[in-house]
């Protein structure tokens, strides 16, 4: 997936369709005088459906999409034939995207199983025809009901990717190399602050097959809380993944100190971050030798208590395999 095609925000217009009116249609036939009221119902007006699909995971094939419409249905006839209803229109959508009302902000639904559908407009009732309406007062009512307008309403849809695996660092820190070694994703690095500036998701295929998604997302530097650098935007990603990994480059001056800026960034962004399992691989361990990493890592014993930390380096190689285990037993326990 390239950056420029991930697309995670979105506000559309849906117009679902008008209910068709009642026929008022009065049966007229040779040797029946008066026939009375034979007129069918209106038909339904399509509605607009939100639709849960696993095989998307951007909300691109929406980007050029403003308004949404369906279409109106049918009046009723003579002889009471029902109008045709109006067709249906499906928005597909990927898991974890939610939908909320635009004008209030509130939360109408969130896409989380395949096929799921949520009603976002719906379409108007048809109008009941004048053979509802006959009674022993007014045998030949010549009214019926119009159809139900169709709704309109604007959404936004927000897309939280739910992937298992988010990880979580300063810019630099390695997160994006990290992706490129361990899936197929191939993600923009460089040597500088914030390559990063959409969101990457990666399939990590696993010993016997087994797989998770990783989610790559830019760096968070302190003050994010308060939009610095990218600010707080992309941290809704990681709000779904079961598991956060954060990343320490191993030349970091004080490791601690880096993890405990994060952990704060995440907390003041949603407190219930915290409540994830957290694991910390220190990265670019390859820049240290045998032992400055014996070194480190008694240090770190003491540091990192109780949370489970591995070297690893993506330039290297090393170290992955022991990541990608701690990963799957930590995504299965
Ligand atoms: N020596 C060494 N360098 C690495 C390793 N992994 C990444 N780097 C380098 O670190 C720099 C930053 O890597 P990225 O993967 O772009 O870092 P990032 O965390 O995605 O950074 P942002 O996207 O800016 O948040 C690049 O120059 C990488 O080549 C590693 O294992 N060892
Ligand atoms: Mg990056």
């Amino acid at each position: 997936m390239t950056e420029g095609n991930f697309v995670d925000y979105i506000k559309i217009h849906l117009k679902s369709g008008d209910g068709g009116k009642g026929s008022t249609h009065l049966r007229r036939e040779k040797y029946i005088p008066k026939g009375g009221p034979d007129g069918g119902d209106g038909g339904r007006g399509g509605h607009i459906i939100i639709k849960g699909d696993k095989n998307l995971w951007t909300l691109f094939h929406l980007k050029f999409k403003r308004h949404i419409k369906a279409t109106h249905g049918g009046a009723g006839g003579k002889q009471t034939s029902t109008g045709a209803d109006g067709e249906d229109q499906f928005i597909e959508v990927p898991l974890g995207t939610v939908i909320r009302d635009t004008k209030t902000n509130e939360i109408l639904k969130e896409i989380t199983q395949d096929g799921e559908e949520f009603i976002a407009a719906q379409g108007g009732k048809g109008g009941k025809g004048n053979a509802h309406f006959k009674s022993s007062t007014n045998q030949t009512p010549r009214y019926a009901q119009p159809g139900i307008e169709g709704q309109e309403i604007d959404v936004t849809l927000e897309l939280k990717i739910l992937a298992d695996v988010g990880l979580v660092g300063f810019p630099n820190a390695g997160k994006s190399t990290l992706l490129s070694v361990v899936t197929a994703a191939k993600p923009k690095i460089a040597d500088y602050e914030f390559t990063t500036l959409k969101p990457n998701l990666g399939i990590v295929q696993y010993r016997d097959l087994k797989t998770f998604v990783m989610a790559d997302i830019p760096g968070i530097i302190e003050g994010a809380a308060e939009g610095r650098g990218l600010g707080h935007r992309f941290l809704r990603h990681i709000e779904r993944n079961s598991t956060l990994l954060f990343l320490i480059p191993a030349d970091a001056k004080d490791l601690r100190k880096e993890y405990d800026i994060l952990l704060d960034e995440l907390r003041r962004y949603n407190p219930e971050l915290l409540d994830k399992d957290r694991l910390i691989a220190i990265s670019k361990s390859d820049l240290l030798d045998d032992e400055l990493k014996a070194e480190l890592n008694s240090e770190l014993k003491e540091t990192f208590k109780n949370i489970q930390f591995v070297f690893i380096s993506s330039v290297a190689q090393q170290g992955l395999d022991q990541l990608k285990d701690l990963l799957w037993t930590n995504l299965n326990k």
